[in-house]
């Protein structure tokens, strides 16, 4: 018989003695010693006691129930910060603030300590940490699996307006949220050949020797449902040598030598890839994504045996894995692996398990980011899963052949196997024939994939392929980033949208409602302030509140054309400069982003818009009617103060370039209106809002690759066909926001005008500008603005990761909510 579990509310009293117990038995601190990184560790473990609660209650319920889980791969998740989040889930804001007031402190304060984990590069980590906090919420049997990187994203500093990183050392103060497992520690094989090896019968049984182990330590992060038991985790490995495997090399007395070999291992784990556009074709990376799948499918694999034992075809009513992307791949040839050699299945039977259990998520359409590996580097690490994939891929393009006769390019094109050349396998070819589903991120996105990049399997197997647009957590997004619009929101229509967004269709009617009017753009007046005190403190750059902040926050790339937002502020520049008492909307312009290392466009950009800002900022014609902010080291915690206060959101990708965008659904849910291009979940955005409260300008994905492919775009006639344009494409040659780094800028002009720009900000230039136009009109009249911004807010409600979460479950999953509920 277990122990009763309930789940009993401390009051202030009570939480302040919780508080204090951790402060002086884990930091070994009374509270007039306690320094304030001792205050937040002691509150988060104090808020960490309830979590664990109920955990072991779900836990419980789990081995009773038995459900089906899902478990979702991703190599990246940006969490951004825990405590206010776990504070809000689990009913303890109040509490906790009180507690504090208790004891002199102040919750804010401790609040604003917590460093980020920022263990993902963008859009596809922030995607992975918003859906564990709707699997959660919604009751659904989740885990999530990742790896444990020493070092994170890297920080990003400016250097004469140049990016510099530094190291992340997230982990140096401690963590307290996450609990080390090492009972469930797994090995993880690496290395060796594949060996035929006589069977009765005569047949030969392919039998991987030689290798070697490492082992993978799990250490759990607890995530918490919002208004319920259900707490999930987020398990991430540690790579962790063997220690049995240095006594040989001890033995033969090299220390040294079985020391590095440690280190080898250990270092598996050691740091986050930061790009999210090029494949790193580096062996560690690949090492990195076999660690997460082979610890991931032992763990999972474990967890079945214990409660079904060896009958495994019940699998596909117990467990899914969703792959993230690519990354995970091998997953499909693990899985495989898996039943064929411990489980000893036959081919067919596990096969057919595989692809029932597998399921893939596209989050690029650019061919740059599509991951192939070169079978020499696969080979010698995980030589049994090449032969698998092989023979995966044999019995495939059988099956294709029959059916596409007299195609071999088709064949060609569809085998997981790139032959000309060095031959590679095709991470993505893999990942479509080993699921069952694979959905794109968005409907463009999904219709893009289907008739463009990976026609033949969309031909082949039509009902494989599924949109299902992205979303965001109502929680973190707007309840705890925004508390001001929250419960301004929570007087009209009551606070049901937290974990039913579509009620936000209950504004729809204040939209016309002065008093609601007057409050939405007093909240966001509100907001601009308080982001004007934090540009201060990072930038030393004023910001006006009463100017219109324009925002683009997310990684710098060139199809995301931060370059194109940068060229419409040296046109307005150039204005002004013409003609110093031209009536112009006041601007403040925020740029939020980091640049992969080795990008070098996109380090070139963010030196450029720092030029602008330099020359800008401080030109007395100017006369702070433009200013222009690059916020250094954009992350969550930026983020959450950034999209309260802005007014305009950018999203302004080249057509047919992003797959959905979720910044874009932030930001409108805060009452930004967006000026954007038909790409991604703008598309959508725009159905939901009406043409009238956004700023839709420029190419469709078709009229873009129309372009592209026919040689018809032509820099230098838009160039003399726009005077405006010509005048600031001049600027940019001739480095005027460059200072002395002018001959290293002027290969920005020289990717527009000399490479053809690729990303077709010369196309879009015009009706970019035009669009801005209506922006700033708009702007303008006060109560119009706030109507559209009323409007915006009101159509989120599709756009959560509730909802998004609810079709994964029921279109790819098979998923049921499971309520966790106390014991007796
Ligand atoms: C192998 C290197 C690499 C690493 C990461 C290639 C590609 C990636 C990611 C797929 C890039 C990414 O984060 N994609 C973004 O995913 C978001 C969530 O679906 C979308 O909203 C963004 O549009 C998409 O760019």
């Amino acid at each position: 018989m277990l122990p009763a579990v309930h789940l009993t509310e401390p009051s202030p009293e009570q939480f302040s003695e919780r508080f204090l117990h951790h402060l002086r038995y884990n930091c070994g601190l009374e509270l007039r010693h306690a320094r304030a990184a001792d205050h937040l560790a002691a509150l988060e473990l104090a808020v960490r006691e309830s979590m664990i609660d109920r955990e072991i209650l779900t836990r419980r319920t789990y081995d009773e129930v038995r459900p089906k889980t899902v478990n979702y791969l991703s190599m990246e998740y940006l969490l951004g910060r825990l405590l206010l989040n776990n504070l809000i889930a689990t009913g303890l804001v109040d509490t906790a603030r009180e507690a504090m007031q208790l004891m002199g402190l102040n919750l804010d304060t401790i609040l604003d300590e917590e460093p980020d984990p920022g263990l993902g590069n963008g859009g596809l980590g922030r995607l992975a940490a918003c859906f564990l906090d709707s699997l959660a919420t919604l009751d659904y049997p989740a885990y999530g699996y990742g790896l444990r990187y020493d070092y994170g994203m890297f920080r990003q500093g400016f250097e004469k307006g140049w990016q510099v990183e530094h190291a992340d050392t997230w982990l140096e103060g401690g963590f307290p949220w996450e609990i080390a497992r090492h009972d469930l520690t797994v090995p993880v094989m690496v290395g060796g050949h594949v060996d035929w090896i006589p069977k009765k019968g005569g047949k030969h049984r392919p039998t991987w020797v030689g290798w070697r182990l490492a082992y993978g330590i799990p250490h759990d992060i607890l995530v918490a449902g919002y208004g319920t038991n259900t707490v999930s985790i987020l398990r991430l490995w540690d790579a962790q040598a063997a220690s049995e495997f240095d006594f040989q090399i001890f033995s033969q007395g090299n220390f040294v030598k079985a020391v590095e070999e440690r280190e080898r291992v250990e270092s598996v784990t050691r740091v986050l890839y930061p790009a999210d556009d090029v494949e790193a074709g580096r062996r560690l990376r690949l090492m990195q994504e076999y660690f997460l799948v082979a610890c991931t499918v032992r763990d999972v694999m474990d967890r079945f045996q214990r409660r079904h034992g060896e009958a495994w075809e019940l699998l596909p009513d117990k467990v899914a894995f969703q792959l993230n992307d690519t990354h995970p791949a091998l997953t499909v040839a693990e899985v495989m692996r898996y039943l064929l050699d411990e489980a000893g299945l036959n081919w067919t039977p596990s096969w057919e398990i595989t692809r029932a259990i597998c399921s893939y998520t596209n989050h690029t359409l650019l061919p740059e980011a599509l991951e192939t590996w070169p079978v020499s580097v696969m080979e010698p690490l995980i030589p049994r899963h090449v032969q698998i994939i092989y023979e995966i891929n044999r019995r495939f393009m059988d099956s294709v052949k029959e059916r596409c006769a007299g195609d071999p390019d088709r064949l060609r094109r569809m085998s997981i196997l790139q032959e000309d050349g060095e031959k590679r396998l095709r991470m993505a070819n893999l990942a479509i024939v080993g699921s069952h589903r694979v959905n794109g991120v968005a409907k463009l996105h999904t219709e893009l994939l289907r008739t463009r990049v990976v026609k033949d399997f969309a031909d082949l197997w039509p009902d494989r392929f599924v949109a299902i647009t992205n979303g965001v957590t109502p929680r973190r997004w707007l309840l705890a980033c925004n508390p001001r619009l929250a419960s301004a929101i929570n007087r009209r229509i009551g606070d049901g949208w937290v974990t039913d967004l579509g009620r936000l269709r209950e504004l729809e009617p204040f939209a016309d409602d002065t008093e609601f009017q007057e409050e939405v753009l007093a909240i966001k007046r509100a907001n601009k302030k308080d982001l004007a005190a934090e540009v201060q403190r990072l930038c030393d750059i004023s910001f006006d509140p009463s100017s219109l902040y324009d925002v683009q926050i997310k990684r710098l790339h060139e199809y995301k054309r931060q370059l194109l937002n940068a060229m419409h502020i040296i046109l307005l520049y150039r204005r002004i400069k013409a003609d110093p008492s031209l009536d112009v909307l006041p601007r403040s312009f925020v740029f939020g982003a980091k640049a992969a290392p080795s990008y070098h466009m996109a380090k070139l950009i963010i030196r450029l818009v720092n030029g602008i800002g330099e020359v800008v900022n401080d030109d007395p014609d100017v006369a702070g009617r433009l200013r222009v902010a690059f916020l250094p080291d954009y992350r969550v915690t930026l983020a959450e103060k950034v999209i309260p206060a802005a007014d305009l959101s950018e999203q302004i990708s080249t057509a047919g370039m992003e797959a959905s965008g979720t910044g874009n659904m932030k930001l409108a849910l805060n009452g930004a209106l967006t000026i954007g291009t038909l790409d991604g979940a703008n598309i959508e955005i725009k159905d939901a809002v009406g043409e009238d409260n956004i700023f839709i300008f420029g190419l469709t994905a078709a009229e873009v690759e129309e372009r592209l492919t026919t040689g018809a775009h032509r820099p230098w006639k838009l160039y003399r066909g726009d005077e405006e344009l010509a005048g600031v494409l001049d600027d940019l040659r001739d480095g005027v926001f460059a200072g002395d780094d002018a001959p290293q800028l002027r290969d920005i002009w020289s990717a527009l005008m000399e490479h053809g720009d690729r990303y077709m900000c010369l196309a879009d230039f015009r009706s970019y500008v035009e669009a801005q136009e209506h922006a700033a009109a708009l702007y303008r009249d006060r109560p119009a603005w706030a109507a559209a911004a009323i409007r915006n807010i009101a159509a989120m409600g599709y756009f959560s990761s509730d909802r998004a979460i609810t079709q994964y479950a029921n279109e790819i999953w098979n998923l049921e909510p499971v309520s966790v509920e106390e014991h007796d």
